[in-house]
């Protein structure tokens, strides 16, 4: 989904400004191709290529900010989650139906505005008619004023959301703070999420993917989340809703070098299991524990150490539910 390149909105003002640069540029441009008619008949169809080629710019830019946007109706679960989440859904359609609107009033506006300069009996007349019709133009833009700042706001909240492909097959690598999460994306996919030795260190979902068999296996790496749904903060919230809608199965890290004990680390594997995904556990930084410590672990616990087993079951997996 790519909410990461939807362009900036523009402001009424500044949509009307390069307006008017248009309407100028496209002015100079026509005024040596008039030749016939007297000056202030030249003068009228002036003002009205002019005026027309004002409204059909303005016109352009709305819609293109509309289509820039995705249909918020056809939206895959996890986005149209994320959005409720975020933002307001029902102000965000209504903010783009009312742009569209503007759109086609816009352009609707430089149809009519050939029969309004062909009623001009002078010069003064005509420029009254010319105040006219930028007023009628800008006031159209104007009117979406507050729906377009709306939209820059939503643009903005959403170029934050987490790339992920909906219509792959998702793993999610969860688990306490600085147990190996990142440092696991990167082994499977070949990423570059950032790894630091200090908790916390991820504040964004890194996604990656590794290739089987022409699929694309896609791994999202999690936040180190400890805190419960109520008091979670925004990214938290997004690792919440990729691991409920997007995620198809979920690798939990263990660490046991870690000053999180084993138990709270169980307990949140629980909570995780409630999303009734199946859960692979990974035991990380075996290479630093001692090897008598694995063993004990692993008699306990179903699990693997290291990432071709890892992948092997992953795979495994994909191909039991998703092939
Ligand atoms: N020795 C060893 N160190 C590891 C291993 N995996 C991760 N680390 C180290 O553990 C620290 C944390 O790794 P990260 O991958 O950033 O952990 P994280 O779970 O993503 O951390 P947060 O994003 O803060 O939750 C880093 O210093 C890594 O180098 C491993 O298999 N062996
Ligand atoms: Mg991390």
């Amino acid at each position: 989904m790519n909410f990461q390149n939807i362009p900036p909105v523009d402001t009424s003002t500044m949509i009307i400004d390069v307006a008017f640069k248009r309407g100028g540029k496209h002015a100079t441009e026509y005024k040596p191709k008039l030749k016939r008619g007297t000056h202030f008949e030249r003068q009228g169809k002036l003002e009205q290529e002019r005026l027309k080629a004002i409204a059909k710019s303005a016109g352009a830019t709305l819609s293109r900010i509309v289509k820039s946007f995705p249909s918020i109706d056809a939206l895959p679960e996890l986005y149209a989650r994320l959005i409720d989440e975020t933002l307001d859904t029902d102000k965000l359609k209504q903010s783009l139906a009312s742009v569209a609107t503007a759109a086609r009033n816009t352009n609707k506006l430089a149809g009519e505005l050939g029969k309004t300069f062909s009623s001009a009996k002078d010069k003064k007349h005509l420029l009254a008619l010319k105040r006219q019709a930028i007023g009628r133009v800008s006031s159209v833009v104007k009117r979406v004023d507050k729906q377009l700042l709306y939209l820059e706001k939503a643009r903005k909240i959403m170029r934050d959301f987490p790339a992920i492909k909906p219509e792959a097959f998702t793993v999610a690598i969860a688990g306490f703070p600085n147990v190996g999460k990142s440092t696991l994306l990167n082994k499977l996919t070949g990423s570059k999420a950032e790894i630091d030795e200090y908790a916390f260190t991820t504040k964004t979902l890194n996604a990656g993917s590794f290739e089987y068999r022409h699929n694309k296996i896609q791994c999202i790496d999690t936040p180190g989340t400890l805190a419960r749904l109520e008091k979670m903060n925004p990214i938290e919230k997004q690792a919440y809703l990729a691991m409920k809608y997007a995620a198809h199965m979920i690798v939990y890290i263990y660490d046991l070098t870690e000053e999180y004990p084993v138990e709270d680390q169980e307990r949140l594997e629980k909570t995780l299991g409630k999303y009734g995904k199946e859960i692979v556990v990974y035991l990380s930084k075996t290479d630093i524990l001692e090897k008598e410590l694995v063993q004990k672990f692993r008699k306990k616990k179903d699990s693997v150490i290291d990432v071709e087993n890892l992948k092997k079951q992953i795979t495994e997996i994909f191909e039991d539910e998703f092939l």
